[in-house]
């Protein structure tokens, strides 16, 4: 059989189904590369409820703007369309805290705005892909006859479900992936191929049990019920990937959140138990005078630089995907939650701009 790949490379597809994988030494291989954990799953499980909560959730329109995912759906229902003769998914889990790409300048410890764990660092598209790549490699050198596909992020592919069914962790209320030894803060990357394997992975139980911490911190109840996220009132959406301004009832909820948002994660016992008194878990950081002169500055810069030198200060940071607009618009929420008198000038510049003029208005109406 012969199959086309997307990029018209024809491979030849005399699947040769792979009973014996050579596990220890490919999980050797991860562990080496810092990879916490290894795991397979199939791509079409014939339980596939996770496509079925997947489809719930749009149909509710919890997905936001973000319209990629309604599209992605047919191909998550059924990966054959994809015609590239994939069956199964290596996954893996990886650590982002500390981060292991960091960017001084965006750290806690140097930076005065407050951003998620996640994007203190290295855009993980870039460096987990690169991990990624390199596994796939070797892979591809095990079994030359077979394909393989690494992606994070990247590939129409449920991350949490496969990485579930692959027995790296359970879906917490918070709706992350936990593992007990692990915690959930880590991000999941898989190599996708056409390899059938057989090894029988052990599904995590739920260690959830009782507790409510998460649905209880999160400042805009965006957890409406234990493992469902409505994206149009959670913060990261909100300061990552929504295009628009927050509707106005959820404006001063957001805190002082620039760019994303970890308090659902830094609440839970898991990571606590792990990182210890490590992690913020304040819906609002209280500032110090020279913080807040701090805080003022970065505020005002974001607000004055041209949307090229923004995108400049940013690049190959995660932060660079929410726009310049995305970052102006974050930088305006953040003033108005955390009471920054002294910028009323950079704001006023903002009040005709057709995206952002009702923000700024707004801005001002809260100092
Ligand atoms: C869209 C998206 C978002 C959206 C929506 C998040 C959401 N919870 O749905 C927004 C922008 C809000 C977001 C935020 C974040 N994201 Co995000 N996001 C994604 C993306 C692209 C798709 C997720 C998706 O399909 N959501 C739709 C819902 C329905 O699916 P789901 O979240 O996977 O939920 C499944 C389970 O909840 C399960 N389920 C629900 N109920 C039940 C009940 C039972 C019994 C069972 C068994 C299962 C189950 O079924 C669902 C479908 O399979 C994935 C990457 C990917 N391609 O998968 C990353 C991903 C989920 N995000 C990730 C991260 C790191 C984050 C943030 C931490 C970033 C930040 N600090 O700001 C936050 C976390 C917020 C949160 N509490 O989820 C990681 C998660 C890693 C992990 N340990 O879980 C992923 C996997 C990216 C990656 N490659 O690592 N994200
Ligand atoms: S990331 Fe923040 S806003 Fe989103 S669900 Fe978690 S606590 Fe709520
Ligand atoms: S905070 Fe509690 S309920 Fe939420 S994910 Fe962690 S253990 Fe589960």
């Amino acid at each position: 059989m012969v199959e086309i790949f997307a990029e018209g490379v024809i491979k030849s597809m005399d699947a040769v189904t792979q009973h014996e994988f050579p596990w220890e030494k490919f999980e050797q291989k991860a562990k080496n590369l810092g990879f916490l954990q290894m795991g397979w799953a199939e791509l079409s499980p014939t339980d596939n409820s996770g496509v079925e909560r997947y489809r719930q959730w749009l149909s509710q329109n919890h997905h936001g703007e973000m319209e990629y995912l309604k599209r992605h759906l047919p191909i998550k229902e059924n990966p054959e369309l994809l015609k590239l003769g994939l069956k199964s998914a290596f996954v893996f889990s990886f650590p982002y805290f500390p981060h292991p790409a960091p960017l001084e300048s965006l750290a806690d410890s140097e930076n005065p705005l407050r951003i998620a764990l996640y994007a203190q660092g290295e855009d993980y598209h870039h460096w987990l892909q690169a991990k990624l790549e390199d596994i796939q490699k070797d892979l591809q050198l095990e079994y030359p006859g077979e394909i393989f596909l690494s992606a994070t992020d990247s590939k129409p592919v449920l991350e949490r479900d496969l990485a579930h069914r692959a027995g790296l962790g359970w879906f917490g209320k918070n709706t992350c992936l936990i593992d007990r030894k692990h915690g959930s803060l880590f991000l999941i990357g898989e190599v996708l191929t056409s390899l059938e394997l057989t090894k029988k992975m052990e599904i995590s139980a739920d260690f959830c049990g009782t507790c409510t911490r998460c649905i209880d911190i999160c400042p805009t109840e965006a957890l409406e019920e234990p493992r469902r996220l409505n994206a149009n009132k959670c913060i990261s959406y909100l300061t990552i990937e929504s295009p628009t301004s927050p509707p106005e009832n959820l404006r001063s909820k957001m805190g002082d959140w620039f760019f994303g948002c970890d308090l659902c994660q830094t609440v839970c016992p898991w990571n606590q138990k792990i990182f210890k008194e490590k992690l913020e878990v304040l819906p609002t950081r209280s500032l110090t005078l020279e913080q807040k002169q701090e805080l003022t500055e970065e505020l005002r810069l974001i607000l004055k630089l041209s949307g090229k030198q923004l995108l400049r200060k940013y690049s190959g940071s995660p932060l660079s995907r929410a726009g310049h607009r995305g970052l102006r618009r974050n930088a305006m929420l953040v003033i108005a939650n955390q009471k920054i008198h002294g910028l009323n000038t950079e704001i006023e510049t903002w009040l005709s701009d057709e995206k952002l003029g009702e923000l700024a208005k707004w801005t001002l109406a809260q100092l």
